[in-house]
């Protein structure tokens, strides 16, 4: 008898206890969608693009916020005022016409509301008349390839007059329109910075076309937003806004010629090995053959997604591997990160250091790239993608031959 009493209570205390934690959660989650500076804010727009997506989605979520509320104060007002005192059942009706007309109508009218805004956003986000400058973006298995081709507006306002090709980090200069031409080379992507615009799907064999355009010079981040294997975690991205005479300055230091390390330097020996290791896969503009022909990679051979991350200007950069590890060390990394506006595009260009080089996450990759990043689920059975890899394999360089190429790659910028 005492039990059938105890157990009520005991379940109306649990059932407290858990709106309790829920009603934490909320808040936490509220408290840290606040916080000001998370890199990936969609409450933070820094471009146009962004900004007419905000101006959308902060009106919808104040109406549809206000609406909650009144939905959920009806249902607890319903549960309280009717449950079960064991009065007897209601007289059953079928419907009230007015009440039904006006909570028909009045639905229609908020999405009404929203649609006609939504369609002339939809229409501006898709123009592309205004376009004033072209970037093809390239996602694969995992990492973004970015090539400015040297066509059109791109040479003739720009000065890109030979296709530069990068991964990683998109450079563009400020309060320019920017078309993305993004397609993939192995599965479904996407390609999105938040603080910039919206997102737009990678799929191979297509074109999908993204407008970007940055309002002052900084820092954007992103992330692959589709599932696309094993490292999709590890697959991220920034855009990175220069002012315009930064940018100038930017594709002129990405057009120089090549030049080879001095003879008899760590670097100079670098070169040598990095023509036996990674040559096949990655291209260095500018890598001569003995017979002076120069040296073309053939990452088709080897990859199953056909390509590998351009190294020409790799310290010209300063995150690698799909942007998920530095090649900043963390201070250097926050004082380019956190700069402002004015002092950022100077910090930017300066780009990898031999101080400021990030030796540790560097050399890790060197050493066994698929221990940092999986590539493979099954990294024997390499029959299944005809004897092509999935992202860098490991390469077994002993710590001589990385002391060799670390101190090739830090002069590639
Ligand atoms: C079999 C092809 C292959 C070989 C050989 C190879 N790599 Fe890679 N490497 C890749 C691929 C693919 C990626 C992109 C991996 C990713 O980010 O998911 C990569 C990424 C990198 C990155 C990051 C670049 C960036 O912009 O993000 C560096 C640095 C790098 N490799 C250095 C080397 C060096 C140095 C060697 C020679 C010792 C080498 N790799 C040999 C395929 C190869
Ligand atoms: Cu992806």
């Amino acid at each position: 008898m005492k039990d059938r009493v105890a157990e009520p209570m005991k379940n109306l205390r649990r059932g407290r206890a858990a709106v309790k934690a829920s009603l934490a959660v909320s808040a936490l989650t509220f408290l840290a969608s606040c916080a000001r500076d998370a890199p990936q804010d969609t409450w933070q727009p820094a471009g146009p693009n962004a900004e007419r997506i905000d101006n959308l989605q902060r009106p919808v979520f104040y109406v549809a916020g206000v609406v909650g509320v009144i939905v959920f104060l009806a249902v607890g007002w319903a549960i309280w005022r009717y449950r079960d005192r064991g009065q007897a059942i209601p007289e059953q009706t079928h419907g009230k016409p007015v009440v039904e007309i006006v909570l028909t109508v009045i639905p229609a009218l908020i999405l009404l509301g929203v649609a006609i805004p939504t369609a002339g956003t939809i229409f501006k986000l898709a123009k592309t008349s205004d376009t004033e400058m072209t970037i093809n973006v390239t996602g694969q298995q995992w990492w973004w390839e970015y090539d400015y081709p040297a066509v059109g507006s791109n040479a003739e306002q720009y000065g890109i007059t030979a296709p530069i090709v990068t991964s990683g980090q998109l450079v563009i200069p400020e309060n320019t329109k920017v078309l993305l031409r993004v397609t993939s080379r192995d599965v479904i992507h996407s390609y999105w910075i938040p603080k910039l615009n919206g997102k737009k799907d990678s799929v191979p064999g297509r074109v999908h076309l993204l407008r970007l355009e940055g309002a002052k010079p900084g820092i954007y981040a992103g992330q692959c937003t589709e599932f696309c294997g094993l490292s999709h975690a590890y697959m991220r991205m920034e855009a990175v806004v220069l002012s315009r005479a930064d940018y100038d300055s930017w594709i002129a230091n990405q057009l120089e010629a090549y030049t080879s390390p001095e003879a008899g330097t760590l670097a100079a020996e670098g070169e040598g090995v990095f023509i036996q290791q990674c040559s096949r896969c990655h291209q260095v503009n500018g890598l001569l053959n003995a017979d002076g022909t120069p040296i073309i990679s053939a990452p088709d051979q080897y990859l199953v997604s056909g390509a590998a991350p351009n190294l020409t200007n790799l310290m010209t950069r300063n995150t690698f591997a799909g942007a998920s590890w530095d090649l900043l060390t963390p201070e250097c990394r926050e004082d380019v990160w956190k700069s402002d506006s004015a002092t950022f595009g100077a910090k930017y260009l300066n780009g990898v250091t031999t101080d400021c080089l990030n030796q540790k996450d560097l050399r890790e990759w060197l050493r066994n790239a698929p221990l940092k990043k999986p590539m493979y689920a099954n990294p024997e059975n390499l029959a299944a993608t005809g004897g092509k890899y999935r992202g860098m394999p490991a390469l077994g360089l002993t710590e001589d031959q990385i002391n060799l190429i670390v101190a090739y790659l830090l002069e590639r910028k």
